[in-house]
């Protein structure tokens, strides 16, 4: 899928000059690394741009340049020529904003979430993309940005983590050779993976000590997953955010198809909620998967929160998974 309002994103990004850039709540890589290399790529063309999250960023992207930028406020909404949501895979993804933003006259939609349904005026989206920053890197060269370190480390940030390093299956030609030319713009690409996917804070150690127990890999080999509850996070003294990459220990496990991670949550309104995370091989559709419960995402790698029972929701999602994967579906 592709819809592509380039040209008129130029012109519109040309003609306007104060815009609000909101990405979707808890922020990953190529959230961070989006905003913050459109809001440089705007101020070298003299615009003004405010980047707005509802949350704080994730402890692996406080290295980036203008990390300290970010507003939790929106402010006045009539001080902003446009809105452009990031990495957005629907609108509601900018997360409780949503009430007021999703009336805002002008909004410019630049994602690459395969069940983007179009929301924008503009709206510049494609699912072959590996990233939201390997699209902004075209709008840039198109635009005729001048890109500089700080700009590269941005880009080069959202493509790593996007892709895992090139782990993933959405690793192109074309998003290799992007970073190919930042790492000429003077990044240092050992400094980032090792901020992106090696480090890890001490809570997160103790927190994967007590998770990994959880493992279960049924379905003849091919599902596997981990749950994490509220009281595992309090035995680690960990938040939230501690739990990205974990997916991966499951899904790195040779014979396995299908990989889960499900973690209870609590909702900015109070509300319990089962959060998961999943990874599939090519034998079956994420999306379809996360659809069930009411979540999204990219044909490998999939999101959804849901209210109900953790052990209830992990065995439903391994019925699911495995289901997928008999039929091929
Ligand atoms: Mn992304």
């Amino acid at each position: 899928m592709m819809m592509n309002d380039l040209d008129a994103i130029v012109e519109a990004l040309e003609n306007n000059n104060s815009f609000l850039l909101a990405q979707h709540a808890q922020p990953d890589g190529d959230a961070v690394g989006s905003a913050l290399a459109l809001m440089w790529a705007l101020e070298t063309k003299g615009k003004k741009a405010v980047v707005y999250n509802e949350d704080p960023r994730p402890h692996y992207c406080r290295f980036l340049p203008g990390e300290d930028r970010f507003s939790t406020e929106l402010g006045d909404l009539a001080q902003f020529d446009a809105l452009i949501t990031l990495d957005c895979g629907e609108f509601s993804r900018v997360g409780e904003a949503v009430d007021r933003l999703k009336d805002f006259p002008f909004v410019i939609n630049i994602d690459h979430h395969t069940s983007n349904p179009m929301f924008g005026r503009l709206n510049l989206v494609d699912a072959g993309a590996s990233s939201t920053c390997e699209i902004l890197y075209r709008l840039f060269r198109r635009w005729g940005i001048e890109m500089d370190k700080w700009i590269a480390e941005c880009i080069y940030t959202g493509i790593y983590f996007d892709t895992r390093g090139f782990q993933n299956a959405n690793s192109t030609a074309e998003s290799m050779k992007i970073c190919g030319e930042m790492l000429e713009l003077g990044i240092e690409p050992s400094k980032i993976a090792r901020h992106l996917f090696v480090e890890k804070k001490p809570e997160q150690a103790v927190l994967m000590g007590i998770v990994v127990p959880t493992l279960k890999i049924e379905a003849g080999g091919k599902v596997a997953g981990l749950v994490a509850t509220a009281d595992m996070f309090k035995r680690a003294g960990a938040g939230p955010e501690s739990l990205e990459g974990f997916v991966e220990i499951p899904n790195s496990i040779e014979g396995v198809e299908a990989a889960y991670l499900l973690r209870e949550m609590t909702a900015k309104n109070g509300d319990a909620l089962i959060k998961g995370s999943v990874r599939t091989s090519d034998n079956i559709d994420a999306t379809i998967v996360a659809g069930r419960f009411g979540g999204g995402g990219h044909k490998r790698a999939a999101g959804f929160s849901t209210k109900g029972e953790l052990e209830e929701i992990r065995r439903e999602l391994v019925e699911l998974l495995s289901t997928g994967l008999d039929s091929g579906n």
